[in-house]
């Protein structure tokens, strides 16, 4: 999952590494103050003398310009030595870093947000640094890039935290994995304790009932269903009652796979709308899509609205462009990524567990 994108931000990483120690290698050692006879210092003690910083308005009015540029001269403490990253020291593998996240789909502004981050966070302030510079690049990439995740949705603590039965409808375009989806989800909560009903919800496309009914019976998931041509809506207000009548935690409403500019299908979503009155409207899309995935769920919210994501095939991404501008772009979390066919492969979206993944371990 991810691998491409995973190479190229290991490649970065040291780019920014060696970046920033060639411009510690390129400053002077500090000068270390003189004690009293007998004290000994247990870490060098920096004269003021040792931090000849021209200010950057002393150095703009040395370079002739009027203001400091944008980014001014900090320290940064670096293997206990006191280091300045300056903008032009970590310039070029920005751009590298901007070049490889367009490449691998992140969205335009998404990049600009992550490239505004880092460099906020190398050039902006005073930190202090632990064993090595790698983990300085490495803790702010991963906060710019937990920045632009948000914050996910943990499935589970939300039902607990709600009133039963959560009624859960999935929507998108077509074959991009709702069904499977939605059979995935059910067995992850069956996993987790919770008792669920699915609602046929697609009566429109041949064999949709069929395919459903199919993965609810080998998961042992009771599924209400109605004749092939019917209003969805009457099916899954019925699964609404079923629920209330036998005290299910849980409704997961399959629809059809339908495209934001066909006005009649988005009609009959919105009356499913009204008559469901669901919990959580989840988009479905494919991770990779890449942008257009992160274009159509951006649609989606905007014409039916959206409560959350679940990128689908995310196991044949390598680029997870779409898995990292999503939430940022429609203000959505993420809820789950789809990781292949079988039924276990869903994983609840954690952006911690998900940034590790893309910081650690070997392509
Ligand atoms: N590799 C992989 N394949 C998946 C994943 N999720 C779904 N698929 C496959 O994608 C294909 C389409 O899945 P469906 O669940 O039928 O998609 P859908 O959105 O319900 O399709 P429509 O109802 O026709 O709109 C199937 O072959 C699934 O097995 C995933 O996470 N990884
Ligand atoms: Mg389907």
């Amino acid at each position: 999952m991810f691998d491409s994108l995973k190479k190229k931000l290991q490649n970065i990483r040291s780019k920014f590494a060696s970046n920033i120690e060639e411009a510690a290698a390129a400053q002077p050692e500090p000068q270390v103050a003189e004690l009293p006879a007998g004290v000994e210092a247990k870490e060098p003690v920096p004269t003021p003398a040792a931090e000849p910083v021209p200010s950057a308005a002393e150095e703009a009015v040395e370079e002739g310009r009027q203001k400091p540029t944008f980014f001014e001269r900090v320290k940064v403490l670096v293997r206990d030595r006191e280091v300045l990253i300056l903008e032009k020291d970590i310039e070029e593998p920005l751009f590298e870093l901007e070049m490889v996240l367009l490449e691998n789909d992140v969205a335009l502004p998404v990049t600009d947000e992550i490239i505004a981050r880092m460099r906020r966070d190398l050039v902006g302030r005073q930190r202090k640094i632990g064993a090595s510079v790698d983990d300085l690049v490495v803790s702010t990439l991963r906060s710019a890039l937990c920045g632009v995740l948000g914050e996910g949705l943990d499935l589970s603590r939300y039902i607990r935290e709600h009133e039963r039965p959560v009624k859960i409808l999935f929507t998108g375009v077509n074959g991009t994995g709702k069904t499977t989806t939605v059979a995935k989800v059910g067995h992850y909560l069956q996993k987790n304790g919770f008792s669920v009903v699915i609602g046929a919800g697609d009566t429109f496309r041949a064999g949709a009932i069929e395919q459903i009914r199919t993965h609810a019976d080998r998961l042992g998931i009771k599924t209400i269903q109605h004749q092939a041509g019917a209003d969805p809506s009457a099916v899954l207000f019925d699964a609404v009652q079923y629920a209330k009548a036998h005290d299910i935690d849980v409704i997961l409403a399959d629809t059809a796979g339908r495209f934001h500019n066909r006005a009649n299908l988005m009609n009959q979503l919105e009356k499913i709308r009204r008559v469901m009155k669901p919990d959580l409207v989840v988009y479905v899309d494919e991770a990779v899509a890449g942008n257009d995935a992160v274009i159509r769920a951006d649609e989606f919210n905007k014409a039916v609205g959206t409560d959350a994501v679940v990128l689908t095939k995310a196991d044949m991404d390598p680029k997870g462009g779409a898995a990292i501008s999503v939430a940022h772009t429609v203000g959505k979390p993420i809820l789950f990524l789809g990781t292949g066919q079988g039924y276990d492969d869903i994983m609840p979206f954690d952006p911690r567990v998900v940034v590790d993944e893309l910081l650690g371990g070997e392509a």
